[in-house]
């Protein structure tokens, strides 16, 4: 929309008009008299990436040349939709909507025609697309490695309020952005055994007898940096059987077990996050763990042997980033390849990899930090347990040595006896890594003091802050070309390179003119966001309501349950005094529950179930409506985000690494309602105390509350507290089934662990301020500009330039 002011010359119109009728023709077989949108979208998709293959060419053979690269690997990239940011990147959306137009085609229209790329799960395969996005920008060079996924994310249907996984299927229709490279395959070992042979002139060398290799075979997709500078590539892994058709089994035949092999290898591209529950699911989600970081290594030791020959160079050239520990097999698999394969010594080849690769740690959480059972280690990748077992070796050698304690030598052991034997992925990356970042203040701070606290000390200076960002193209431009427009014609064009810029805007906090066009804005986002929320939940909101919105994955620490609960106790409330001047308010939940997650499922139903009551009570008016939005994606956060008022990021101090929603609503207007968590933290110290509303527990409180273990036995349950759990427990939400919310209700009396009881009343006192802000529309709009002006700072180019300089040792 930025670009409206530019008339685009009518001569790249036609150009490009020409570039999608012969793609229409030649490319996807139809013409314009049967095109169908999908047709048309393809199209224009392929019109768009023939803009950057040129600059793709250029921007190789930069990355191949002496500069070092990154090699960014990460099991997921959430990726949403392509079409809109390329285009806006490559600045054509005027020129291709303009084409379109001449053509009797909407580029809105056909834009939606894209599926969401969905190959990541929640904020860590968010945080790795937007980190493309602005390498790409800020022209670093950088290859993103992971899994082409054949189903995504699953589709989240709603069905009488339950969430139903559905599969998702992004490759049906074709997929225009990326390029099959049948000829850049690799072999991925699996199983077998390792033998050790003697050599007459030296140590024995151990050879590893796979029983079994699967192919890697490459795809991939060019990221296009902003204003077309520079091009990156996201080289995603399709898994294929080395012998796709037993033609002798299928002669006599067996025509299903003819291609076991082939469904065997191919289930390891075939969906993301394969249901954990079953010992089936978890090795084959090693499997995954394991094909797409070997295939990636294997690939940057080729390029790297080609270009530069000598293998000792390898940190010169390449810096790993490896995105939590899914890739964490790399530090033993890139030992394996240099000591097995490039015969380099262990030194030789442990300097090497330890000044390579990098870390990331995403969570504190117990439950996501990865371990896996030794024997299953064993069994499907023998020489790597070898390595691993060795590893730990060299590490706890000196502290054995030198007779340390007990405790201390078990605390920072690759292997955890404790109850079984597992691998800690943690701790392997951790080891074998030159650096190891958490993701914003408090939570390096806490990996510092707690999972991380011995090798810490062990290995001082290794963990360092990189708190997270988001790319603005994506959450500003592209979601808001509103905002967008008003920001460039106050700020000028710079402000679309330089988020500092945004700074500038704070002068016309106080505007009252600016400041109706401001909220003018925000209400033709509402309007948009009121008919999709019609469109899929038939429920009518009003856009002069305050839009309240939690948008994340559901899960117990993020709280959505004490958003409902706050919820029921407003609604209470209402009814109890209807006559008071309530404001009037929309409450938006959206987002998936892993599929195994029971208890996060069944918060989703409590939120539909309280929506279904409160929305068709008479007695209520519409002064308050709840709704949850079902299948959150990329797409759908574009529309709800710059649409929302407040922000609800209300996480249990202490267990939100970072999030990113946060700076996303924040930067398009929000405000944030939340506890000193993650980056709310360093937000607050950017908008300023008196433009977000904080509340509840800090991380150290919420650690004393535990260790004195007064989360248990409804210690600190309120009057109010207690009401609204009566009610939900008394089947007013669930009168078909009064006891479906009891195991919710236990759960907070017997161990709060998430502190929902604890926080509700300072959570609830808190949004009353927030109703009080509303009711005066200049201070509301005053702190509302005064967000987006001021977090420019969370821009994830900030990051990336933190990253390059600190960790990757890359100039920008
Ligand atoms: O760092 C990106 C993102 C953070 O913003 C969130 O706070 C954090 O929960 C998320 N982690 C994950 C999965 N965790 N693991 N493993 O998405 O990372």
């Amino acid at each position: 929309a930025s670009e409206t002011a530019q008339p685009t010359a009518t001569s790249e119109t036609d150009a490009f008009q020409q570039a999608i009728l012969a793609k229409l023709t030649y490319d996807v077989g139809t013409n314009p008299a049967h095109a169908t949108d999908h047709d048309w979208f393809t199209a224009t998709a392929l019109a768009v990436r023939d803009r950057a293959m040129d600059r793709w060419m250029v921007s190789k053979g930069l990355n191949q040349s002496v500069h070092k690269h990154v090699c960014y690997f990460s099991l997921e990239f959430l990726i949403g939709r392509l079409l809109s940011d390329t285009l806006n990147n490559l600045r054509l959306t005027d020129c291709a909507r303009d084409a379109l137009a001449g053509l009797g085609v909407d580029l809105d229209r056909i834009r939606t025609m894209e599926p969401d790329a969905a190959l990541g799960n929640g904020g860590l395969g968010r945080l790795a697309a937007c980190f493309m996005e602005s390498m790409a920008s800020l022209e670093v060079p950088a290859y993103g490695y992971g899994i082409r996924y054949e189903h995504g994310l699953f589709r989240q249907g709603l069905s009488d309020g339950w969430q139903q996984e559905l599969p998702e299927d992004w490759l049906v229709r074709g997929n225009p952005w990326e390029f099959e490279r049948s000829d850049l395959v690799y072999q991925v070992p699996f199983g077998g055994f390792v033998e050790e042979l003697a050599a007459s002139d030296g140590p024995a060398r151990s050879v590893w007898k796979p029983a079994e290799t699967v192919q890697a075979v490459a795809f991939d997709t060019p990221v296009v940096g902003w204003r077309g500078r520079h091009v990156n590539t996201l080289r995603l892994w399709s898994a294929r059987a080395a012998e796709p058709l037993r033609l002798d089994a299928f002669n006599s035949g067996d025509h299903v077990g003819a291609l076991a092999d082939r469904t065997r290898a191919e289930a390891i591209s075939r969906v993301l996050y394969p249901g954990d529950e079953t010992e089936a699911g978890r090795e084959l989600r090693l499997r995954q763990e394991f094909f797409f970081t070997s295939a990636s290594l294997q690939d940057l030791l080729a390029r790297h042997t080609r270009l530069h020959g000598d293998l000792q160079a390898l940190p010169e050239h390449a810096a790993i980033q490896l995105n939590d520990t899914h890739p964490a097999l790399a530090v033993a698999e890139l030992m394996r390849l240099l000591v097995d394969e490039r015969h380099l010594s262990w030194d030789e080849a442990w300097a090497i990899t330890t000044r390579t690769l990098n870390y990331t740690n995403h969570t504190l959480m117990p439950e996501a930090l990865e371990r896996w059972p030794v024997s299953l280690m064993e069994r499907l990748l023998p020489r790597h347990l070898q390595i691993i077992y060795h590893i730990n070796w060299l590490h706890l050698e000196p502290l054995i040595r030198r007779s340390a304690d007990v405790e201390l030598i078990k605390s920072v052991s690759v292997i955890d006896e404790d109850q079984g034997r597992y691998v800690r992925m943690g701790h392997l990356a951790f080891i074998g890594a030159h650096k190891v970042n958490g993701v914003s203040a408090l939570h390096t701070g806490l990996m510092r003091q707690t999972v991380f606290r011995d090798l810490n000390a062990l290995y001082p200076g290794r963990i360092v802050n990189k708190t997270n960002g988001i790319t603005f193209r994506r959450w500003l431009h592209q979601a808001n070309p509103q905002l967008t427009q008003i920001l460039t014609q106050e700020l000028g064009e710079a402000v679309l390179d330089d988020p500092g810029a945004l700074i500038r805007l704070e002068r016309l906090a106080d505007d009252g003119a600016f400041q109706e066009r401001f909220r003018n804005q925000r209400h033709a986002a509402k309007v948009n966001l009121a008919r999709i929320v019609a469109e899929r939940t038939g429920v009518q909101i009003d856009p002069n309501a305050l839009f309240d919105v939690h948008i994340k994955r559901i899960h117990e620490y993020k709280r959505q349950l004490l958003n409902i609960l706050e919820a029921v106790a407003l609604y209470d409330a209402m009814r109890s005094e209807p006559e008071r001047n309530w404001v009037p308010r929309v409450k938006i939940f959206a987002g998936k529950a892993a599929a195994s997650y029971h208890r996060a499922k069944l918060i989703i139903k409590l939120a539909n179930d309280v929506a279904r009551v409160i929305n068709s009570d008479p007695a209520i008016a519409g002064r308050l409506k709840v709704v949850f939005l079902p299948n959150y994606n990329v797409s759908l956060a574009e529309a709800i985000i710059p649409a929302a008022d407040l922000s609800e990021q209300i996480s249990t101090a202490g267990m939100e690494a970072s999030g990113t929603g946060n700076m996303k609503l924040a930067l398009n207007g929000a405000l944030t309602i939340g506890t000193l968590d993650g980056a709310n933290i360093e937000i607050r110290e950017c908008v300023g105390d008196d433009n977000i509303f904080i509340f509840g527990m800090t991380a150290e409180e919420v650690g004393a509350y535990h260790k004195a273990g007064l989360h248990r036995d409804r210690a600190g349950w309120s009057p109010r507290f207690e009401r609204a759990i009566n009610l939900i427990t008394a089947g007013t939400f669930s009168p078909d089934d009064p006891r479906r919310f009891d195991s919710l209700a236990h759960a907070l009396s017997s161990d709060d662990t998430f502190m929902v009881a604890a926080d509700f009343d300072s959570y609830w006192a808190t949004q009353r301020r927030v109703d009080e802000l509303w009711q005066d529309p200049f201070a509301w709009s005053r702190a509302s500009v005064l967000n987006t002006s001021r977090v420019g700072w969370f821009s994830a180019d900030r990051t990336i330039r933190e990253y390059a300089e600190e960790i990757w040792k890359i100039s920008v």
